[in-house]
């Protein structure tokens, strides 16, 4: 009897924990717009007659009115890199201009314009004529971004509607993409690639609003734990794009119902309407234009690309030295392992548990002595106690105020508590030095990295305003919470950023992952997709979401493999290992109440299926190393969706592509034993694949589609003909020397016998790669004319070259069908 009502009242509980999330129409401001046909009245027209010109800043300012005498202004202005910037102003009413998310100031460049009649205003880049920028006057007016002769984006004011100074700030405006397909972005939801039709399905529009959102559904609209205002319209032909500049809660309904023009409806609750258009044209064009907006991450540890294991939570540092000890003895290597809340007295952050962290400095010496680092969660959110030196010094001072200037309290892990107000400089300040070694009492330098959960910011039992800050609380500068909401983590992480370079003296670079983030994020932490669930669907959304984080900057991208609630069946668990081989950032991780499942745990063949995943992931850490060095150096993806580099390949969303060189299709279905493979390309695209564990080499064409037989010990993946790719053979239980060991080439001849590639390498840890060139990137080349050779010659830094290659493996697309290694000249370049 007690154990039934037990049962049902557990399942309450998470009944109102996923119930509390808003639909559009529980939410005034979103039901008002998405119902709301802007009249005639209230149409906008652009007055052309009386632009003005600021040649100091090269904007360009137009008046925009309507019959219901409401006063806009139009600024428009172009700047490097194919970008152009929109931003509509009330003449009446300030709003709050979003600081800090953006890289740097962008400056408009110049500008010509080619037609100005009353009607038409036609600019352009000075100098670059095949961009431009069209208004026409209306009502109501238009805005066109066309590239050559095409429009690309329409920004269509009929749905251009600002809320009045009385009723709130909301506004809303609609975006075209004329001649696209589809339409990618609004990360992040658990959904598939393209974001799907909302208004004829009837759907709830997606939703930007970062909120603790455990347990979440897939292929769902909702709002999960980041947001990133990016959507990309893209087709066969070409690629634009658009970033809205705005940190507030807002709601993106999507439609494809016109042929060749989907467009994007924002609804979005306050701050400013300040959007970037990307001209394109093609998808890596929007990308990089996006990312010299918001920033590249600065390289990473290359400890931080091995395999971390985690658990909520490794509940005594005997727990830790054993686990770590048994990965080693089982031969799973393993770089980091992570204590998750209850490693701290009490939740009190920057403390450990007397009892059962007793001597944190003995236990990271001894992982220390294992080559593994430890990770410790920090939270945003500090216990009110007058005992507790974080909360006592920030009181009063650096947590977010409600309006009467009192500090907000909310329930979190601690209890009662309140939250540090990361806009301020101070505050963050006053946060980043609790990281110093002598202010984290027991930390040393083997706790190499943070984690910052949490902070969406997640406030318990508050369902009136979905468990996070209410609306109205007040932040540094009077800044209400509504206009920074969904950017109270990225703060976060950027304190910690601030914190941990003060800590090791600006010599490593800083090793952080978020549950929060917004555009901008990626420079300063490493980003996972929340509390997911140990079931076949969660598995199979994860590329999809990493793929687009991805594609909108934040490159260091994970899932919990595993799922984090439930216990996944062993075959789950298997596909999981494997899949996340792929990912940039790769962690096992559970909840409390699941069963143990640290890898050695298993049956034997269970474990020989998870060693060889983990060890693939150790074989090509370097492609991984060198991908993320051309992120850091052009903001490219490390991980791609097939169309990135094939336009053609649509909508195939469990194939991702390492770089250019390798496509990863792995099984993600439960029970299969087949596994259709769609390789990319057309017939004179070649992909080997790659069995390292059999040592089994097949050649298969492009444009073409392959079954392949898959018992649990496959998962498949490809090396594209015509590159080279690195790998490091050597048995290691880390990364611990990686650098240093001797590599083994793979050489993947094109049809015409050649193969190219590159490889990155520096000191691993510090930012010499960056201060001072110190690093080596190296060009290799393979041919079979005139006769059998391999070249390489390092082509940028100043590191002295030190690989050493320990065998060439050359693959060659044979007239026979066999793929044989053979032998071959290796000549050094100079
Ligand atoms: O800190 C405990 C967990 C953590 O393990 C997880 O990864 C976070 O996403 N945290 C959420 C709190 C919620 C647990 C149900």
């Amino acid at each position: 009897m007690i154990t039934g009502r037990l049962l049902i009242l557990v399942l309450l509980v998470n009944f109102t924990r996923c119930d509390i999330y808003k639909s559009c129409s529980e939410v005034t401001f979103c039901s008002k717009f998405r119902n709301y046909p802007a009249t005639r009245s209230e149409y906008f027209t652009a007055e052309i007659g009386e632009v003005n010109e600021d040649k100091m800043t090269n904007i360009l300012t137009l008046p925009l009115s309507n019959e219901k005498d409401v006063k806009l202004e139009l600024q428009v202005s172009f700047l490097s890199n194919f970008t152009a910037r929109l931003r509509i102003t009330e003449v009446n009413r300030k709003r709050y201009e979003l600081k800090e998310v953006l890289d740097h100031e962008p400056h408009a460049v110049k500008y010509d314009i080619t037609q100005q009649t009353n009607h038409k205003l036609r600019i352009h880049p000075h100098g670059l004529h095949d961009a431009s920028i069209i208004i026409s006057r209306g009502a109501p007016f238009s805005l066109e971004l066309a590239y050559k002769t095409h429009t690309r984006i329409n920004f269509d004011s009929s749905q251009l509607v600002f809320e009045s100074a009385e009723e709130g700030e909301a506004f809303s405006f609609n975006v075209g993409f004329q001649g696209s397909t589809n339409l990618y972005g609004l990360h992040h939801h658990a959904d598939r690639m393209t974001l799907r039709e909302t208004v004829e399905a009837d759907s709830d529009p997606y939703r930007l609003k970062n909120v603790d959102a455990g347990q979440y559904q897939t292929n769902s609209t909702k709002s999960l734990y980041g947001a990133v205002p990016v959507i990309y319209g893209h087709s066969k032909k070409s690629t634009s794009g658009i970033f809205l500049h705005n940190a507030a809660q807002q709601w993106v309904d999507i439609t494809y119902k016109e042929k060749l023009k989907p467009s994007a409806r924002f609804i979005v609750e306050g701050g400013t309407l300040d959007l970037f258009l990307f001209f394109g044209p093609s998808f890596k064009d929007v990308v990089r234009q996006y990312v010299d907006l918001t920033g590249r991450m600065h390289m990473p540890q290359l400890w931080t690309l091995g395999y971390h294991q985690c658990r909520y939570s490794y509940l005594t540092q005997d727990d830790v030295k054993e686990v770590v000890t048994k990965m080693e003895e089982y031969d799973f290597p393993m770089d980091a392992i992570w204590l998750d809340i209850d490693y701290t007295d009490g939740k009190k952050y920057f403390t450990w548990n007397p009892q059962n962290y007793s001597d944190p400095v003995g236990l990271q010496k001894y992982l220390a002595s294992m080559n593994k680092r430890l990770i410790t969660i920090i939270d945003p959110h500090i216990k009110v106690d007058s005992d507790y030196p974080v909360y006592v010094g920030g009181q009063g001072k650096y947590f977010v105020k409600w309006e009467n200037g009192s500090d907000f309290q909310g329930d979190c892990w601690p209890g009662l508590s309140s939250y540090i107000d990361f806009l301020s400089p101070e505050a963050r300040a006053y946060f980043a030095n609790w990281y110093r070694y002598d202010k984290f009492n027991g930390s040393t330098e083997t706790l190499a990295g943070i984690w910052n959960d949490m902070n969406e910011p997640s406030v318990f039992n508050v369902p009136q305003w979905e468990n996070t800050f209410p609306p109205e609380l007040v932040h540094y500068g009077n800044v209400r919470h509504r206009d920074i909401h969904n950017m109270y983590g990225f703060l976060q992480t950027k304190a910690t950023h601030e914190g941990l370079l003060a800590r090791d003296k600006h010599l490593k670079r800083p090793f952080i992952l978020t549950r929060s983030y917004f555009a901008g994020s990626q420079r300063y932490a490493a980003m996972w997709t929340g509390d997911n669930t140990g079931d076949w669907p969660y598995l199979q959304v994860t590329y999809s979401e990493c793929v687009l984080s991805n594609l909108v900057g934040h490159v260091f991208c994970g899932a919990d493999v595993g799922g984090f609630f439930w216990d996944p069946e062993p075959e789950l668990l298997q596909r999981w290992y494997q899949a996340g081989v792929w990912l940039p950032f790769y962690r096992g991780h559970a909840n409390a109440d699941t069963k143990r499942r640290e890898p050695y745990l298993f049956p034997d063949d269970v474990q020989t299926v998870v060693r060889n995943a983990l060890k693939t992931r150790y074989k090509h850490l370097l492609v991984f190393y060198t991908l993320f060095y051309q992120h850091v150096t052009n903001g490219d993806p490390v991980v791609r969706p097939l169309f990135y580099e094939y336009p053609d390949m649509i909508d195939i969303d469990d194939h991702i592509l390492i770089g250019t060189d390798i496509l990863a299709t792995p099984v993600m279905e439960k029970g299969a034993k087949t596994k259709t493979v769609h390789f990319p390309g057309n017939e004179d695209t070649f992909w080997y694949r790659a069995d390292l564990c059999t040592g089994n080499w097949t050649v298969h064409r492009g444009g073409t589609n392959e079954t392949f037989n898959v018992d649990i010990q496959n998962s498949p993946y490809f090396y594209r003909a015509g590159s080279i790719v690195v790998v490091t053979n050597k048995q290691r239980t880390s990364t611990e020397g990686l650098l240093d060991d001797h590599f083994t080439i793979y050489a993947n001849a094109d049809p015409k016998g050649y193969a190219t590639g590159f490889l990155y390498s520096d000191d691993g840890v510090s930012f010499d790669y960056q201060d001072k060139d110190y690093f080596c990137l190296l060009e290799m080349k393979y041919y079979t004319h005139p006769v059998y050779g391999f070249h390489y010659e390092q082509v940028k830094g100043n590191m002295e070259l030190n690989f050493s290659f320990k065998e060439i493996v050359v693959h060659e697309i044979p007239e026979s069908g066999n793929i044989a290694p053979i032998s071959i000249e290796v000549v050094p370049g100079k």
